[in-house]
């Protein structure tokens, strides 16, 4: 009986720790070093190599080390087997931090005065009208972003392909109310899952339902952009301005035209990192749960996508 952990290109020893101390005792084999496929119940993954699930023939369950699993989804090869995903508070408060963040430098103009800076300029301008806020995706993370930025006293809407009630929110569902959900809003956040729905579905279409000279932050995947029709409308002026933490390609490849983009602001997909030290306990309670042959905590649904 063992763990594998499938999760190229991080430091994995803190989450190691971790989860060598939530279950004392279960080997870890780490990938690419797997001694003893035949051994493995469950993987770990984020981003895994395409097909190499397929070794563990005693495979049980398939944990993401993070909250998406688009990434798993896309491996042609994956078992059929049940896959749960990081469904964290810590994770749900860094997000709602890094929005609040991004918000308040758009509002007081800070994207504008460190450009200023860059020319010694010093032309004060008071603070832009951001007063109605869009969240599309109102999912365990998105309904919560939405909630704070209501707190805060932002007059918010939500989108979501299925309907959705929350309190103090106008919330929109499905393709015939977006333009409504999106068409006065200053600032649209992005938060949807990945799916074969949502890839490309923030194209020039749906960009121009966008309220003229909005903002866009996108924390949710990049494939959800189309990359050329944000750059078109950033162009015309029908967006005015975007911040991206993520990108169809991660690293962002240096000749990508977003780096030297004067209305765009780049950070290196670090909006909500997964916290080892919860994941660990939540992959180490779903680890006995599978042993048990109960049900995953946060198991996604396959068909949906998320
Ligand atoms: C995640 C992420 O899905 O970090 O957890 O993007």
């Amino acid at each position: 009986m063992s763990l594998a952990l499938i999760i190229p290109d991080r430091p994995l020893q803190g989450f190691i720790d971790a989860l060598t101390a939530e279950l004392p005792g279960v080997p870890l084999q780490i990938w690419p070093d797997i001694p003893a496929p035949e051994e493995v119940q469950m993987a770990v993954v984020w981003r895994h190599p395409a097909g190499s699930l397929s070794a563990f023939r005693q495979l049980k369950a398939i944990h993401s080390f993070g909250a998406g699993v688009d990434a798993v989804l896309a491996d042609p090869a994956l078992p059929a087997l049940p896959i749960a995903r990081i469904v964290d508070p810590a994770l749900t408060q860094a997000m709602v931090h890094y929005v609040h963040t991004v918000v308040a430098m758009y509002h007081l103009r800070m994207d504008l005065f460190l450009a200023q800076q860059s020319q010694a300029l010093w032309k004060p301008r008071s603070p832009r009208p951001l007063k109605h806020i869009c969240v599309l995706g109102l999912g365990e993370i998105g309904s919560v972003v939405a909630a704070h930025l209501a707190a805060q006293g932002y007059q918010v809407s939500g989108w979501a392909s299925r309907p959705r009630q929350l309190d103090g929110i106008r919330t929109y569902a499905g393709e015939p109310e977006f333009a409504a959900a999106v068409g006065q809003a200053d600032l649209v956040v992005c938060l949807l899952p990945l799916t074969a729905a949502t890839r490309d579905f923030l194209n020039a279409e749906r960009l121009a339902m966008f309220k003229t000279g909005s903002l866009l932050i996108n924390v949710a995947r990049g494939a959800i952009v189309v990359d050329d029709d944000l750059l078109a409308a950033l162009a015309s002026g029908q967006l005015s301005g975007a911040t991206l933490d993520v990108f169809r390609q991660e690293p962002l490849p240096a000749d990508h035209p977003f780096w030297q983009h004067p209305a765009i602001q780049i950070t290196p997909h670090i909006s909500a990192v997964t916290n080892v030290a919860t994941a660990a306990q939540q992959i180490a309670i779903n680890y006995r749960r599978m042993l048990a042959a109960e049900p995953l905590l946060q198991q996604i649904d396959v068909t949906r996508g998320y």
